[in-house]
């Protein structure tokens, strides 16, 4: 089996809130949340980092964009601001090698990011 904590979400073998699951991607609530609203959008297949994104991901990412302002809508959060994350390495804090979205929100969030 995988490794991959993500991977094990997505075959069930590590329980997770789920608010979203369809044949390209799931959504679930970050378990370590930095803000009121803290969901991750995650593809299903597994691409450890953005340096490892291909042209036939293009409809994938937007897929993933697309899905993450809709769950923003459904928390409340689109109309007064949120943000969207994808870490990519250490230097940027990535601590799980395989591509998520960050959707953050609920309060207002400083810029730029430490
Ligand atoms: P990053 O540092 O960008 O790689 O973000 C990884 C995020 O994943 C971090 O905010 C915590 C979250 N996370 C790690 N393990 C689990 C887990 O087992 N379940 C859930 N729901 N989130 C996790």
């Amino acid at each position: 089996m995988s490794d991959c904590i993500f991977c094990k979400i997505r075959d069930g073998h590590i329980p997770a809130r789920v608010l979203h699951k369809d044949e390209q991607c799931m959504a679930l609530e970050d378990v370590n949340p930095q803000a009121p609203t803290h969901l991750l959008v995650i593809p299903l297949e597994h691409i450890p980092t953005v340096n490892d994104l291909t042209g036939d991901h293009r409809e994938l990412v937007g897929h993933l964009y697309l899905t993450a302002a809709k769950l923003a809508h459904q928390r409340g959060i689109a109309d007064k601001g949120y943000r969207l994350v994808m870490n990519t390495h250490r230097d940027a804090g990535q601590t799980v090698f395989h591509i998520h979205l960050h959707v953050l929100g609920g309060r207002p969030m400083e810029w730029p990011p430490g």
